[in-house]
């Protein structure tokens, strides 16, 4: 492991929480808060029993809490059963609920459609039988490949709601990467779109599905679910290929919930490492709808009046905890967006916020930092133009948000009245962990504040050993979590190794960088392995690489991030090539082959910003890449290290040309 820790700027400002949010908050007053926390911390298995047993139906109750026999393979309330699909949406029958909008979809071209819980209760029921008419049963796993909609949350609740494993891959990521994912999971179903609509464009979906299932290995796969979402022209294999409204068809609008061990896996979800394969996330079912539905009550202190927008795609953790899951089961009305922020102008955020009387919404850094840009270059577009009044939190999740995004989020789309909410969590976390509460927690911009109850952060180093304030280590997890990881995907000892390593004591091992102030705030400095964060996206530098050398015309490549004042960080390729040094013009084609060809090995998100080509690469004496010089170079900055135990040294400057 390496400590190599970027530094964060430290603020000195703090925002108290606003008195009109403290009153009536889930959690009220920093008293309550520190009650909570020492309560868990003294007898964490009353704590989660009481909250497991009053926010969740159980068909059968549980009679254990958590069981750590097998560590770190811990299993929360093992012998209970109960429904995640019936918890988001039976629950709310025969209650006011039922006739409450669920999901304000609107499409890219502004179109908008409204669900109540209800109709969506039988939406899912509906495709859920016409599964399970195909032959489908509990343990199976289904790919889903689908653009934001209502028919995406449809299908995924109706996985859940029959105990199939679902696995969602983002509509963004290329045939290859989906062909990866069905393969490793062994799925035996997928559901897909006909094309996917993003700023006025069509992107085909079901070709990449049908590209995928072409590449072999996945003949396991005996349907494929067509959502005609755009009417596009797409191939047909009869007998494999059926339509989504066919399978629904006249199937009946109620279907029993399968009564599901608390235990059983809701889904897979893929997430980068520091090695080139992704890892299956694998998450359980009971622990995991407890800790997505107190963190909507807890850090969005939601309320029945609230509409909550959580603009994360289904294809990412936060689409699952934050749209699919965590929403249905508080019973909120959220929207549901197709599209893009910038289209068909920089207002869409806004505009939609000010139509929608949006009062809780959540987005990324990535989204803020451009739009501040897009806003200042278009004022008429500016946040200040829109009626924003409706809001009453706003949350940031998914990369650092530094102090000055921070600032102008809280200043022009909060209008200083909303606390910014500054979430730290992961895929593998199954939701916040780290986060400010409205009703507790003075704010610091560029901090996710403080642990929520029941979560036992800490900063430790090499030996598991905590820090002393102020110094930088590896953040880790010192207790379990109903919400955490289980495994992965058949790969159990890579789960411990990854996360559980031996050295630390058996504390939960983040794999990120970060420090304590003198007041307890933790301030997350990045990854501490080699994971990039593009946009908010995570990405192993391994992958990318993988992807550049499985060209024929390369024959090593190294890939580091480099801060990026938009995406957070951008994605630097050096390359060498399989043949002589090209001249300027030649490295400009060739770069641009290479970016098309990561595009299509992973998917557009992984294409390097930048491509600089050598005749090799800075490396040690025993063949090691220096990755901290290319880091270095990277950036446009002399390297002042010691480059002494460099085979090379000339090689810094070839590869100091960007592209
Ligand atoms: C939810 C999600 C997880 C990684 C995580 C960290 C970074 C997420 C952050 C943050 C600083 C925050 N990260 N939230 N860094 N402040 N508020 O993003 O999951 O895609 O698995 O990424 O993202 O580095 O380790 P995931």
């Amino acid at each position: 492991m390496s400590t190599e820790i970027e530094s964060v700027l430290i603020e000195n400002r703090v925002f108290p929480p606003f008195p009109n949010l403290v009153k009536g908050a889930a959690i009220s007053g920093m008293d309550a808060y520190q009650t909570m926390c020492e309560d868990a911390r003294k007898n964490p298995d009353a704590f989660w029993e009481k909250l497991a047993r009053e926010h969740l139906v159980w068909d059968k109750p549980f009679t254990q809490i958590v069981d750590d026999g097998k560590a770190p393979f811990y299993r929360w309330f093992g012998d209970g059963e109960l429904n995640v699909s019936a918890n988001c949406l039976d629950k709310h029958l025969g209650t006011p609920t039922a006739n409450k909008t669920a999901i304000i979809f609107e499409a890219d071209d502004g179109k908008v459609t409204q669900i109540t819980y209800k109709e969506l209760h039988a939406r899912v029921c509906q495709f859920a039988n016409g599964i399970k008419a195909l032959g489908y049963k509990a343990g199976e796993r289904a790919i889903i490949y689908m653009p934001m909609s209502i028919e995406a949350v449809v299908a995924m609740q109706a996985c859940a709601r029959l105990g199939i494993i679902h696995s969602v891959v983002f509509g963004g990521f290329s045939s290859k990467s989906l062909h990866e994912r069905t393969v490793d999971v062994g799925a035996t179903l997928v559901i897909t779109a006909d094309e996917q609509m993003r700023g006025g464009r069509s992107i085909p979906l079901k070709s990449a599905v049908d590209e995928s299932l072409e590449m072999g290995g996945c003949e396991g796969v005996r349907h494929v679910i067509v959502y005609r979402r755009t009417g596009g022209q797409v191939q047909w294999r009869d007998g494999r290929d059926l339509w989504m409204h066919d399978v629904c068809g006249n199937q009946a609008d109620t279907c029993e919930p399968e009564q599901l061990n608390a235990e059983h896996p809701l889904f897979i979800l893929y997430t980068s490492g520091s090695t080139g394969k992704p890892k299956g996330v694998q998450h359980a079912c009971a622990g995991f709808l407890l800790w997505a539905l107190l963190t909507v009550k807890w850090t969005f202190d939601a309320k029945d009046s609230d509409v909550f927008w959580c603009t994360a795609d289904v294809g990412w953790v936060t689409g699952h905890t934050y749209v699919t899951y965590g929403p249905l089961a508080a019973g909120l009305t959220q929207v549901v967006f197709e599209g893009v922020p910038t289209y068909p102008d920089v207002g869409r955020f806004w505009d939609m916020i000010q139509r929608h009387k949006v009062s809780i919404f959540y987005t990324a850094p990535t989204a803020i930092r451009s739009l501040t840009k897009a806003a200042e270059a278009t004022p008429e577009r500016h946040p200040r133009e829109y009626d924003l009044t409706s809001l009453r939190i706003i949350g940031s999740v998914g990369e650092p948000i530094n102090p000055e995004a921070w600032m102008w989020y809280y200043t022009n789309v909060g209008g200083e009245r909303c606390p910014v909410l500054d979430t730290w969590w992961q895929t593998e976390t199954g939701a916040h962990m780290i986060t400010p509460l409205p009703g507790v927690t003075p704010l610091k911009p560029g901090s996710c504040t403080l642990p929520l109850p029941g979560i036992e952060a800490a900063i430790v180093d090499e030996a598991g050993d905590e820090v002393e304030r102020g110094k930088g280590g590896f953040l880790v997890m010192k207790r379990p979590w109903p919400g955490m990881i289980r495994t992965i995907w058949g790969d159990p000892d890579r789960f411990k190794k990854s996360y559980f390593p031996p050295e630390l004591k058996g504390y939960y091992l983040a794999g990120d960088g970060a420090q304590r102030d003198s007041d307890g705030y933790f301030w997350i400095m990045g990854r501490i392995d080699d994971v990039l964060n593009v946009s908010g996206h995570r990405l192993g530098t391994m992958e990318v690489e993988s992807a550049l050398v499985a060209h024929d015309l390369v024959a090593e490549a190294a890939v580091v991030g480099r801060p990026d004042a938009t995406t957070g960080e951008a994605i630097v390729a050096f390359v060498v090539l399989n043949r002589n040094l090209p001249d300027d013009s030649e490295a400009e084609t060739i770069a641009k082959t290479l970016r098309d060809w990561v595009g299509k090995e992973i998917g557009p998100i992984a294409k390097p910003k930048d491509i600089r080509f050598g005749e090799n690469l800075p490396k040690t004496r025993s063949g090691k890449i220096m990755r901290r010089l290319l880091r270095v170079v990277a950036k446009g900055e002399p390297v002042t290290q010691d480059t002494s135990t460099l085979e090379n040294p000339a090689i810094l400057d070839q590869l100091s040309k960007a592209r």
